[in-house]
């Protein structure tokens, strides 16, 4: 493909290459040059490999996704801006410092902490490497000395909360309250679109604190991008902050860790990329930490050997993509038929998976039963901070107990069930749930990780027939070894789902081109967000477009509220259906939003209305070049 090659660049690039790649990274994008989507923070632009992902067959879908993964490694090109990479000898310097300040908190546990922190995605992953590292310290009969918070509370793990996510208070509420009678604390702040209000407020308070507090910024835009508008209820803005961030840095007394990883696949969608590189990125920077407490020094070299196991596991993982594509199908077929997707897990795959899940209600506006995640064991197993929290109503039951006494009776063959597991759990567990699913669909999956030379028993092969079995080499390690290649497992079974469900969105007709079409406007950056993606499918200006979706969020009486405060409009948007779909339509089309919500009715799919739409006679087609397109942030 032509997609941002340079072919006088390439030979020149490759040249400089640093390190033996062990996945062919592609060559530099050309959501790299200067003047592409230039309005918008990396996060936001719209990734030039998937421009044509909505028109892909599910194979070719796999492979797209595969090369906007593998962005994740690709190197910094000097030749071009010039953006940090995760290799950069910047970030390995960087992570190195850090992991030298977490260090210390390791050797003295009593009164230091390190917090993980963020929202939505980004805080399900605070807690997951939380969990994971407090794991490892019980392991060398060490003090624990993680923790977490996300935004919302723990509710937030198992079912989308993203309002919480625009509040800077709470955010600096739930911080002091975690870290009461500590001395030293180590605050990582993780926003991978370097714009969450929540982690604003906490950084800004860890600034102000810094006899107590070193603030780590983690996100993957460069500090010139992140969000700069006002946030209600607060003095500045998360741009604001992370320059002062930045301001600190050289001393040492504040980090801001912001490789680029490249625009997500799908337009904004921080859950894939942002969160793998954001588990990539700490689980190396926490795992050298521990080593140097145990005298071995924190070289580049050791950094480098971690980050290549993440980078085999994407090779590993994407070996699988006929099967991965299967399975995408299949997925896609269950929820085009308004059947379901369910996610059964072990341990931390478990959560892996209703991570997966949960996302898919704010990403494609589904319907929380739509595709669920369990876990074995339950929130004993999922180990977060304030217990079950099964009382709260059905949505958050995640135990396979619960899936089998609740979900299972109205399970039908036009559901699939995914089973994930690794060869060294309870086998003979997982072939007695699949036995009781297998009454009632058909359609069973499974994403098996073995270790070379362990097999599948040939009873579960009979059950499962096409598993995805991914077997990974031995890995000759000390103590640290285990928990990498637990590490790498999570990873790949990320890499799957968010695969398979966002690969069954886009068959669903949620996607045009590579912009979601359907989410929902649960927070200020999603509301923005619709104001963007409106402008590069129309290429209105932007007041058309805000005027346009507050008609679709309040049918008539939008001349009221159009001075009233963001957090009403999200209040209000998130009471009405299909409230980008109808602005897109409108504007489109140039007709009244409540003609384009029955235009919607009676298309197959919103992709289809908004294909139709485009091809009205006599349309300007203004939307075919999305490079011009976004330009008023
Ligand atoms: C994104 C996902 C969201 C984000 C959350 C935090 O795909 O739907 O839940 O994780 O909004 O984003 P960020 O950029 O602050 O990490």
């Amino acid at each position: 493909s032509s997609l941002g090659k340079r072919p006088h660049q390439i030979t020149a690039m490759r040249g400089t290459r640093k390190y033996r790649h062990i996945i062919d990274t592609p060559d530099p994008g050309k959501w790299e040059l200067a003047g592409y989507e230039e309005s918008l923070p990396i996060s936001e632009k719209s990734n030039p490999i998937t421009r044509e992902m909505d028109k892909a067959d599910p194979n070719t879908l796999v492979q797209l996704l595969r090369d906007c993964d593998a962005e994740i490694f690709q190197e910094e090109d000097e030749t071009i801006i010039n953006y940090q990479r995760l290799y950069s000898e910047s970030i390995l310097k960087t992570v190195a410092e850090i992991a030298k300040k977490v260090q210390l908190i390791i050797e003295n546990p009593e009164d230091g902490l390190i917090v993980l922190s963020g929202c939505g995605t980004s805080g399900r992953l605070a807690l997951l490497l939380a969990n994971s590292f407090n794991r490892l310290m019980k392991g060398l009969h060490q003090s624990p000395c993680y923790t977490y918070i996300i935004a919302g509370g723990d509710r937030s793990v198992v079912a989308a909360q993203e309002a919480p996510e625009d509040n800077p208070a709470r955010g600096q509420e739930e911080l002091k309250r975690v870290c009461e009678g500590k001395k030293k604390v180590v605050f990582i702040g993780i926003s991978c679109s370097l714009s969450a209000p929540f982690i604003a407020g906490q950084l800004d308070f860890c600034m102000k604190n810094l006899d107590v507090f070193l603030p780590v910024l983690v996100g993957f835009n460069p500090v010139s991008m992140a969000r700069n508008d006002r946030i209600e209820g607060w003095n500045s803005t998360f741009r604001q902050v992370a320059e002062q961030m930045q301001n600190l840095h050289d001393s040492q007394r504040a980090f801001v860790l912001n490789p680029a990883v490249g625009p997500e696949g799908l337009c904004g969608s921080s859950r894939m990329k942002g969160g793998s590189a954001t588990k990539i990125l700490l689980e190396t920077l926490f795992l050298v930490a521990h080593k140097a407490s145990s005298k071995v020094e924190v070289t580049e070299k050791c950094l480098l050997e971690i980050l290549r196991t993440y980078e085999r596991a994407h090779k590993v993982t994407y070996s699988q993509s006929k099967k991965i594509a299967a399975l995408v199908k299949q997925s896609a077929t269950s929820l085009q038929k308004k059947g379901h997707l369910y996610l059964l897990g072990w341990g931390t795959l478990g959560l892996v998976g209703i991570m997966d899940a949960v996302e898919c209600a704010p990403s494609y506006n589904a319907d929380w039963r739509d595709v669920r995640g369990f876990i074995n064991g339950g929130y004993h197993t999922l180990e977060n901070q304030e217990g079950a929290l099964t009382s709260l109503g059905p949505q958050f039951t995640i135990s396979h107990e619960d899936f089998v006494k609740s979900v299972l009776p109205s399970v039908s063959e036009t559901d699939t069930i995914v089973f994930l597991f690794t060869m060294d759990d309870e086998v003979t567990e997982v072939e007695k749930l699949v036995e009781l699913v297998k009454e009632k669909t058909s359609n069973i999956h499974a994403i098996c990780h073995a270790t070379a030379g362990q097999y599948l028993p040939n009873s579960t092969k009979k059950m499962i027939p096409n598993p995805i079995v991914i077997t990974w080499p031995i890995l000759f390690l000390e103590y640290e070894g285990a928990f990498i290649q637990k590490f790498q497992r999570e990873l790949s079974s990320k890499w799957i789902l968010d695969t398979v469900t966002s690969g069954a969105h886009v068959l669903k007709g949620k996607v045009y081109r590579n912009f979601i079409v359907d989410f929902a406007i649960c927070n200020s950056k999603h509301f923005q967000r619709a104001v963007s993606v409106l402008q590069r499918l129309s290429g209105h200006p932007e007041t058309r477009c805000t005027e346009t979706l507050l008609q679709s969020i309040y049918g008539e009486q939008t001349e009221q509220m159009r001075n009233t405060e963001m957090s009403q409009h999200i209040r209000a948007a998130m009471s009405r259906d299909k409230v980008l779909p109808a602005a897109i339509v409108s504007l489109l089309r140039n007709c009244p939003v409540a003609e384009a919500r029955t235009r919607l009715e009676s298309s197959e799919s919103i992709r289809a209305a908004i294909e139709s739409s485009l091809n009205v006679p006599g349309r300007k087609r203004v939307a075919e070049s999305t490079e011009s397109a976004g330009r008023s942030r």
